[in-house]
């Protein structure tokens, strides 16, 4: 029960920030103000899948080069959306290799004629791999699904009498041993079984390989001197709150910085100047996780003011960010934070539903929201790839806690813990922690989701990524989540909490519930005497179709699916008193994976339909959470009148 490691990612200051980054530039959310203005293409795109043999005609047709539509039959397609289900066509939902978007937008005239004006292109998700033109022109190239990139496509619009541009994106979905997550293609060369040309796209991993333009695409606009990127990190002093900021600017050397911190109110709470510093805030409201305080999720707002002497004359930027007060720390027995035992008691999810597949969607967004709060839940983990940038956003103004994990599912074969893909692991590491650094609800990094840690090469890789990620943000812990044996597991050494996923009696001892409880306090135990460190239980779950009823429970009915999370609980109530920190289940919703002899139409663990609706299993866990609340509450008001205040239904 010591405090070994307490403190060690609190308030660590400006200075250790941003050095370990080998990205350029950073990716501030594209928020409208005085200085920048916002275009957002979603709606509907032209769209062609590259039928031909080798997936490769678009290029060789140069199809970038003139209008979609004249190299050939278009769809309609929607942004956001995954390509995937919108149709009727088998072939499309199918499809592995080269998908061609093209999307006609209107500028306004100031974009294309004031130089001092800097036009950027950005994407939000294109998956897996993005070539990007505009005019035909090559403007950006991109690997990796879950995570925006950008192109100053400024010459290319103020460069002649242009009222328009067409904006051409490639997208192959294509996974191979050194992408994230992995995948093989396999080739299927016996031509008595398979037509010529045969091959799958194989995959390690539980969900479906959705593809396309998963997130909004938008172009904005910055002065071309600018706030480009801005670090916040944060502490405590008694009740004094403790901001700490670094802010880079691009375009020129001399520019004068002013930060105003603002509380909720909009009052001026503290000030500084130049490009990095502390502000100090007297009697801080801190950021406290829904139900664990009366005011959870208490936001500032750091405005960065910037003005710059250029050739053109002066030019002047602003950023307002969302900050919250808060801090976390982790001891070999407990989750702290501000200071206080933290519990998670939340899911898992995925970005997954009906149509639009991976694709964003904001009534979806809110649904699911509502629904974590009718849950009483207070954390998820984003398995397994980062989610929307609105989602993160949400879980600040609402105070619920996120374990951030980044596309590193399925990482099995040996091929895949070489160096291409430890490169590659540790660029994308990069581009999360920059991309969500600033929020407050992310209080751990997740690096991969039941990698082969056992496999020699693993420990090597694992140990590179964590110390990468620690490098990268000092102020939180790093894990990863584990369904490897105790004893076997190379990368547990280097973790800051271990995270164990275990599925008694549904993959092992099917149907026999009454070994659950045995074998859980077993895992539990050697775990802990293994490597002191609190443990969360990151998946557990069962196979439920919404309507089964059995009793005595039989496995995929929803009694099967209570009785299973009731035997789990059962342990959980004693170790969450000793040195467990958490439990998630698997999973907040059904959701669509490969087809296979085991999933019927998708992965059934939810405990809420793809659709959302309740099985009984979320009335349980309804209750266990609300309890959980209740227990860990600082009054006994606060639970009961966050629920009345905040949400449409009442315990
Ligand atoms: C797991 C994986 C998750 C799967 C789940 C299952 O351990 O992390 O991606 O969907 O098990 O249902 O098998």
């Amino acid at each position: 029960m010591g405090a070994r490691r307490a403190g060690a990612w609190t308030a660590l200051g400006p200075l250790l920030w941003g050095c370990a980054l080998a990205l350029r530039g950073g990716m501030l959310y594209p928020r409208e103000g005085p200085s920048r203005e916002r275009k957002d293409l979603d709606g509907l795109w032209s769209f062609r899948a590259d039928l031909s043999d080798s997936r490769r005609l678009g290029f060789e047709q140069q199809w970038y080069r003139r209008p979609l539509r004249e190299s050939g039959p278009t769809l309609d397609m929607p942004v956001p959306s995954s390509f995937n289900d919108v149709g009727q066509d088998a072939q499309l939902r199918n499809f592995v290799g080269w998908v061609w978007y093209e999307r006609e937008a209107v500028l306004p005239q100031r974009w294309t004629q004031d130089l001092g004006t800097r036009v950027v292109l950005r994407i939000g998700s294109a998956h897996y791999y993005a070539i990007v033109w505009v005019n035909g022109v090559h403007v950006a190239e991109h690997e990796g699904g879950h995570l925006p990139f950008e192109a100053d496509i400024s010459k290319l619009v103020q460069s002649g009498p242009l009222s328009s541009c067409r904006i051409t994106v490639a997208i192959n979905n294509t996974l191979t041993p050194h992408t994230l997550p992995p995948g093989t293609i396999l080739y299927k060369t016996d031509t008595s079984k398979y037509p010529k040309g045969y091959f799958v796209q194989d995959i390690n991993f539980d969900f479906f390989n959705y593809a396309g333009l998963h997130r909004s695409v938008i172009l904005y606009t910055t002065p071309t001197t600018y706030i480009d990127d801005i670090t916040v990190t944060t502490g405590v002093d008694q009740d004094t709150g403790l901001v700490n900021y670094q802010i880079l600017t691009q375009g020129s050397e001399h520019v004068r910085l002013e930060v105003r911190l603002l509380d909720a109110e909009g009052r001026e709470v503290a000030r500084g100047t130049g490009g990095q510093g502390q502000l100090q805030v007297p009697a801080a409201h801190l950021w406290w996780p829904y139900l664990m305080h009366e005011h959870p999720a208490y936001l500032y707002s750091l405005e960065v003011s910037m003005t710059a002497q250029t050739d053109a004359g002066p030019v002047s930027d602003f950023y307002a960010l969302p900050v919250g007060i808060r801090t976390v720390a982790v001891t070999e027995s407990q989750f702290l934070i501000n200071g206080k035992p933290f519990y998670f008691h939340g899911v898992n999810k995925h970005e997954d539903a009906d149509v639009r597949g991976k694709g964003f969607d904001w009534p979806l967004l809110v649904k699911d929201f509502n629904l974590l709060r009718w849950l009483g839940a207070n954390a998820f983990r984003t398995s397994h790839y980062p989610y929307a940038e609105e989602v993160m956003q949400l879980c600040d103004r609402q105070g619920i806690v996120v374990i951030d994990e980044c596309p590193g599912v399925g990482i099995v074969l040996p091929q895949s813990f070489g160096n291409a893909s430890l490169q590659h692991h540790l660029r994308v590491m990069e581009e999360l922690v920059r991309r969500d650094k600033n929020h407050p609800a992310v209080v751990m990094w997740s690096v991969a989701n039941e990698p082969s840690s056992f496999l020699k090469p693993a420990g090597y890789y694992l140990k590179t990524v964590i110390a990468h990620t620690k490098a990268l943000d000092p102020t939180r812990p790093v894990t990863y989540v584990t369904n490897s044996n105790y004893a076997a597991d190379l990368g547990a050494p280097y973790v800051d909490v271990i995270c164990v996923n275990s599925y008694y009696s549904w993959y092992h001892d099917y149907g026999h519930l009454e070994v659950v409880q045995l074998q859980l306090r077993t895992q539990f135990e050697s775990w802990y005497r293994t490597y002191q460190k609190p443990i969360i239980q990151s998946e557990y779950g069962a196979e439920t179709i919404a309507g089964f009823h059995e009793d005595p429970p039989l496995m995929f009915s929803e009694e099967y699916q209570k009785s299973l999370l009731e035997q789990y609980h059962l342990v959980l109530d004693q170790k969450r008193k000793e040195y467990v920190v958490g439990e998630l289940i698997w999973n907040f919703a059904d959701f669509m994976t490969n087809q296979s002899p085991q999933r019927a139409l998708g992965n059934k663990k939810g405990i809420f339909t793809r659709q959302r609706q309740p099985k009984s299993a979320a009335f349980l866990l309804r209750d266990r959470y609300w309890k959980l609340a209740n227990e860990t509450r600082y009054h006994r008001s606060v639970v009961k009148s966050q629920c009345l205040g905040n949400s449409p239904f009442t315990q």
